[in-house]
């Protein structure tokens, strides 16, 4: 630590001003050929702030401590979770097969990429999610007369089609997509597709249980109601990082991605282990990720960065906003 701080402090005044902070993150943000990704001016400024704890315009040994443990170790040596969205038979080959939604995309298309990733990237943890259903679920239209439509609803029972969103009476009145029965527990339907490969001491996560209320994201419940034990499960090992894939791209690989990002972790979207229902929401899947500091890369890229040779200006940006955050509840405390 004291030879980085001294490496970047320039001038030798023992301090580290904006500009020899600025030479800090060139060597930081770099990929595993040693290019240099840009980190906008305004989120330098602010990412300095952040470290620059007494307003003094310069960062002192302290505050690079704080910064050296909580920031740039992070940044070199992430903790990484690997999570596997809903790769299961239904949505493969099974009742709601992708490819016949109107992006057209084949669910099969995922597992080579993620296989590899199983094969050659050492995370420190692996997760599988699973959409498990009672047959009673309330997503599905086979189940449409069996609950009351709110007079709300844009659809009514009787003209309700697949992938219509109708609104179910409740306090407040519940907004639901109807897909057809998918994700049985116990079927075939809800299995694991049998060409992706299990690891041994990966842990499985079932979502979608409660017969009443939808689950797209692996985190919480569409109501968040009840949480799964993935928060538990990456709190527990110290997770940092979130790899997340599979299906449906635009609706739980999506959902999930947003719920990590909003619970503080750096996330990262992978673009081909990943196939979805709709372009459009595929699209818009995409920009909130970008917009709240995650990223979305391609597998190839995904072993360099696990091992803390790729460094992304957009993750280190999210985790200085998180400290900041930390940083202010604090004081609120005291
Ligand atoms: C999913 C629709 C309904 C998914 C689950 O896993 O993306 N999509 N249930
Ligand atoms: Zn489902």
């Amino acid at each position: 630590m004291d030879a980085c701080f001294q490496a970047f402090d320039k001038d030798g005044d023992g301090y580290l001003n904006v500009e020899e902070f600025r030479y800090l993150t060139r060597a930081l943000f770099r990929n595993d050929r040693g290019k240099i990704y840009h980190l906008e001016e305004r989120k330098l400024v602010e990412t300095f702030n952040v470290f620059d704890t007494n307003g003094d315009g310069k960062i002192d040994k302290d505050e690079f401590t704080f910064c050296w443990n909580h920031w740039i170790k992070i940044i070199v040596r992430p903790i990484s979770a690997f999570l596997i969205v809903d790769v299961q038979n239904d949505f493969i080959s099974g009742t709601l097969n992708i490819s016949n939604c109107s992006a057209q995309q084949n669910g099969l298309d995922v597992i080579e990429p993620i296989n590899k990733l199983l094969d050659t990237v050492k995370f420190d943890a692996v997760f599988y999610s699973l959409d498990w259903h009672p047959s009673d679920h309330v997503s599905f239209i086979e189940n449409i007369a069996e609950r009351e439509i709110d007079p709300s609803s844009p659809v009514t029972a009787e003209n309700a089609q697949t992938y219509d969103t109708v609104v179910f009476c409740g306090s407040p009145p519940q907004k639901q997509r109807l897909w057809p029965r998918h994700c049985v527990q116990d079927t075939w339907g809800s299995e694991l597709h049998k060409d992706l490969k299990v690891l041994q001491n990966a842990i499985k996560v079932y979502k979608g249980t409660n017969p009443d209320v939808d689950s797209y994201s692996v985190f919480w419940d569409n109501k968040k109601m009840t949480d799964t034990t993935l928060c538990a499960q990456l709190r527990l090992r110290n997770a940092t990082d979130i790899y997340i894939c599979g299906l449906a791209y635009d609706v739980c690989v999506g959902a999930t991605a947003v719920d990590a990002l909003a619970i503080g972790y750096r996330t990262i979207l992978l673009d081909d282990c990943s196939r979805g229902v709709d372009l459009t929401d595929i699209e818009k899947t995409k920009n909130t990720v970008i917009t709240n500091s995650g990223v979305i890369v391609n597998s190839s890229q995904v072993k360099a960065m696990v091992e803390g040779r790729d460094r992304r200006p957009e993750l280190g940006y999210k985790l200085a906003m998180e400290l900041k955050a930390s940083i202010c509840e604090k004081n609120e405390e005291n």
